[in-house]
């Protein structure tokens, strides 16, 4: 019998997110405990994790605490994806499901982060910066795209859905707001097709649904409560 997780959060934060969706697919038990950012500055969080942010995981069936979410995804597909259901076993399938997932805490998470950093809450209005980031997270949007249009799949690695696609989600689906356009993915749709092919199939699975409609619920929240900007 699986104990439950527990999971440290920010709010709406996208990369604790990342984490509740592989819970969630994976179908472990886990609790979460939300922190407020600036709490995440201070000594009692710092105990957890020395880099002052979030998400942490702690897991009492191994004793295991982690941070940062591309150790994290791949803990926990190790330990408790037996049955291999979002990874694979083969090469050169694990390597490339490692290469998305690096592209991702690498690449899609500080930029998209930097797109909402300049946009948002930045003291000064730096419009170069903001346009730099706004180029970065298109070209995010073309690699995968163009991957797609090359291999003709429908998921980043072989054929089927895997951790490598799950960890894009949460940064994606607050994409809209850091890019200050509603109607972001509609306007992606001619220019990225496959792009776009992807994102309906992985936004649209029940599990995705459900946990981007608990994350869209807390961000609401944290737009009345301390005044984030509006989609
Ligand atoms: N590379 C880290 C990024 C973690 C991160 O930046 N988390 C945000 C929440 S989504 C955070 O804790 N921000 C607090 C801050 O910037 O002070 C990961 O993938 O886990």
């Amino acid at each position: 019998m699986v104990q439950p997780l527990l999971l440290h959060a920010a709010g709406a934060g996208p990369n604790p997110w990342k984490v509740i969706l592989l819970l969630e697919e994976l179908q472990l038990p886990y609790e979460v405990k939300h922190w407020t950012f600036p709490e995440l500055k201070q000594a009692e969080f710092g105990k957890l994790s020395v880099n002052g942010r979030a998400p942490v995981i702690q897991d009492p069936n191994t004793g295991v605490r982690l941070w940062e979410t591309g150790a994290i995804i791949e803990y926990l597909i190790d330990t408790y994806d037996k049955s291999h259901s979002l990874t694979y076993t083969t090469s050169p399938e694990t390597w490339h499901l490692k290469q998305w997932l690096y592209f991702q805490t690498t690449t899609q998470g500080p930029y998209f982060g930097q797109k909402f950093w300049f946009t948002h809450f930045h003291p000064e209005k730096i419009q170069s910066a903001v346009d730099r980031y706004a180029r970065e997270v298109d070209r995010v949007v073309m690699v995968i795209d163009s991957h797609l249009q090359q291999t003709g799949g429908q998921y980043l690695v072989g054929d089927k859905y895997t951790y490598a696609d799950l960890a894009f989600i949460t940064w994606f689906e607050i994409s809209p707001r850091a890019m200050q356009n509603p109607n972001l993915f509609e306007d992606w749709a001619p220019k990225y097709p496959a792009f776009s092919a992807w994102w309906k199939r992985i936004s649209g699975r029940p599990v995705t649904v459900k946990v981007l409609q608990s994350m869209r619920g807390l961000l609401t929240q944290q737009q009345k409560d301390q005044a984030l900007p509006p989609k």
